[in-house]
């Protein structure tokens, strides 16, 4: 499979020959940047400072890397979308794609294959990104503007482009999602491999929004938010400030617009499915198209951090508050409606329509990061990680190139739904969450470690070695663990130098009795275990700090951290606001959700009752799923009697996989809640 792989990359690369880089690349870094005004207090060690070699993460980036990154581009090749930019260059042919935004799968692409270079360097794919920059650069017009919906044929764009340039950006050209998810790629670009090949396409574009939008020029909210995070990048890289200026001044450019219908409830004759009814400084509540949200709420953080802005900043507070509160599935997935892919109300969260788009998952680890880099608060980092390690890897296959596009809470074996998938696909029309898929896990160790002065933030675990700058010094901290399966977790200080600094481990939720960070759900016992903490075989007196337990000292070579998070199953339920979740629990070990499955259960999970007074008993089982703890325990089964007049309940041995592996194994149905009890028997068909 591998050989066959490679084999196809390598003609992709012969095809595509004829965009090598040109003579004109510019190795040089001749940017200086400038150090902002202000930025987040807390800092995260970026991904390349960090070595992992652990069982978990290291397997799928490095799937990402041979399988993911490889089918993606071949698929972004297959489907037309880079033939899109070969014709933009030769001004001639007819856009050949659905959506004006599929240039983006081709930047986010690249975005995902130059991280994956910065962790394993490969020449070979390399050059094919390179080759695929020069098809890019030829579609550029002279004046930046990139966006090969229009410039194939710029007096017959498809619908969604407008007429004129940007005319239609608020509603539906997503002109400048492109551009933000092509300054994300450029970003990533420049810093994986030095060249400035993307960087100064990306530039030249930006260049010229800043000169189209403006106080005194045009005034637009971006229909699809990402472009004010790219600016941010932007800024990051060259210090120039119009860059950062436009990016706020994009986000403060929400609910001005005079044209909706601000008493229609309908989210989009009102704005919010914009995030466009209200300026952002009065938004309380996550609302609307999920993605654009996250993609929102990211930038506002970034803004904020940057400028200092209080205003943004409660915003931004308060609208996390409601999302954690209110808003967010058991198992961190985001967007409840499929009508709009949007968030729905207040406990709007059904689990036989559960939308939960991965993309949204994505820009919510994305907004989760930049809170913690705010506030140094743990219980960023606790949604983070149950965003990461459920609703958000449950987006790709373990075999790297099968996806969700929405990630469903229960599959049953007679209810269709258009928006409910049973099964991963390998693409999608929309393709927005593979080729997502593809720039987050590379990164995934970049949210592990953060610093604030000497304090060292140790946020997510897993086995590996992060090299951390300490004054002059430098900190060698290795992990050992075989997280998320086990709570055994050890730290070891490598570096030879001593060094005095403040090491905060977190100390997850869910290891003190915290299903998540608000009242939305929890768990059954509230009894908490102590967390002993040793330092070279002595147990130590530590303090919490929210959510850290913080230990200072001089630090040296050998010192050895270890503790041991309590992995009790935990029986969860939902704040009684959540009328779809009524009598029902689900499941969770440590920071993974669990399911249901019918591969394990006799081929059904609809038919399931899992009594209060079940036990459930951790197992490991190598050889499932790539190595996974299963939950097995007793479940009774309803049936109904082949008369189909009689029902009937029996015991039956139940198994709960993790929420991540399910839809691994074919198609059946899934249950992520069950009932403890049976309340009721419905005879009416659904
Ligand atoms: O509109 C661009 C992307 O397509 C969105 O982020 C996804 O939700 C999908 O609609
Ligand atoms: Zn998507």
């Amino acid at each position: 499979m591998k050989k066959a792989l490679i084999a196809a990359f390598g003609l992709m690369f012969s095809f595509f020959s004829y965009g090598q880089p040109s003579a004109s690349k510019r190795q040089a870094n001749n940017e200086q940047p400038k150090a902002p005004q202000s930025d987040y207090p807390y800092t995260a060690i970026p991904f390349t400072s960090v070595k992992l070699n652990d069982q978990f993460w290291l397997p799928r980036i490095k799937t990402n890397q041979a399988i993911t990154i490889p089918a993606s581009f071949e698929r972004c090749d297959k489907t037309g979308r880079i033939k899109n930019f070969i014709m933009a260059a030769e001004k001639k042919g007819k856009f050949c794609t659905t959506f004006t935004f599929d240039d983006t799968d081709i930047y986010k692409t690249i975005e995902g294959a130059s991280f994956s270079l910065s962790l394993f360097p490969d020449k070979k794919l390399e050059l094919f990104i390179d080759s695929l920059i020069t098809i890019v650069g030829r579609a550029q017009e002279p004046d930046g503007y990139l966006y090969t919906a229009r410039t194939i044929d710029p007096l017959n764009p498809p619908g969604w482009a407008g007429k004129e340039r940007w005319v239609k950006e608020r509603e539906l050209s997503h002109e400048l999602y492109n551009s933000g998810h092509l300054y994300e790629a450029a970003a990533a670009h420049f810093q994986a491999t030095g060249k400035r090949n993307l960087l100064d396409i990306a530039l030249k574009n930006a260049d010229l929004v800043c000169s189209v939008f403006g106080p005194d020029k045009m005034h637009t909210a971006p229909g699809h938010e990402v472009v004010e995070m790219g600016l941010v990048k932007l800024y990051r890289i060259t210090g120039k400030i119009e860059y950062l200026n436009t990016a706020k001044f994009f986000i403060l450019e929400r609910g001005n617009y005079k044209g909706y219908n601000t008493k229609s409830k309908d989210p989009w004759q009102n704005g919010a499915y914009w995030q466009d009814h209200l300026p952002v400084v009065q938004q309380r509540e996550a609302i609307g198209h999920a993605v654009r949200a996250g993609y929102l709420y990211s930038a506002v953080a970034d803004v904020a951090a940057l400028t200092g802005d209080k205003k943004l900043l409660n915003a931004i507070d308060s609208i996390w508050l409601n999302m954690v509160g209110k808003k967010i599935y058991v198992q961190g997935g985001a967007g409840a409606v499929g009508a709009g892919e949007r968030y729905g109300e207040n406990y709007e969260l059904p689990n036989s329509t559960a939308y939960n788009e991965t993309c949204a998952a994505i820009s919510n680890v994305y907004w989760n990061q930049r809170m913690f880099q705010l506030h140094g608060d743990a219980k960023y980092v606790d949604l983070l990680e149950k965003i990461l390690y459920n609703g958000l890897l449950s987006g790709v296959g373990l075999d790297g190139k099968s996806f969700f596009y929405t990630n469903a809470m229960q599959i049953r074996h007679n209810f269709k739904h258009p928006d409910m998938e049973a099964e991963r696909s390998g693409w999608f029309e929309c393709s927005c969450c593979p080729t997502n898929v593809c720039r987050l896990l590379p990164s995934v160790p970049g949210y592990m470690y953060a610093q604030h002065g000497t304090d060292l933030y140790v946020n997510l675990f897993a086995s590996g070695v992060a090299t951390i700058p300490m004054g002059k010094k430098s900190l060698v901290l290795e992990q050992q663990n075989n997280y998320p399966f086990s709570g055994d977790l050890k730290f070891m200080v490598q570096s030879k130098d001593k060094l005095a600094f403040t090491m905060k481990i977190r100390i997850p939720g869910w290891a003190v009795q915290e299903a998540i960070p608000s009242d939305l759900y929890s768990f059954r016992t509230n009894k908490k275990e102590e967390i002993v903490i040793h330092i070279n075989g002595t147990p130590v007196t530590y303090t919490m700090d929210k959510g850290y337990a913080v230990i200072t000292r001089e630090w040296k070579k050998g010192d050895k951290v270890e503790m041991n998070l309590p992995m009790n199953v935990q029986r969860v339920y939902s704040n009684d606001n959540l009328k779809d979740n009524k009598g029902l629990v689900s499941l969770q070990r440590g920071p993974l959700t669990y399911c249901a499955e019918w591969a394990d259960n006799n081929n059904r999970t609809s038919n399931l009752v899992l009594p209060a007074t079940v036990n459930l008993v951790p197992e490991f089982k190598a050889d499932l799923l790539n190595g996974v703890t299963v939950l097995k325990g007793e479940a009774i089964v309803i049936e109904t009697g082949k008369d189909h007049l009689s029902v009937s309940s029996h015991t039956q041995p139940f198994v709960a996989i993790p929420y991540y592996a399910w839809a691994n194994r074919g198609k059946g149905e899934m249950n992520v809640w069950l009932p403890e009890t049976i309340k009721d028997i419905s005879i009416i068909a659904q």
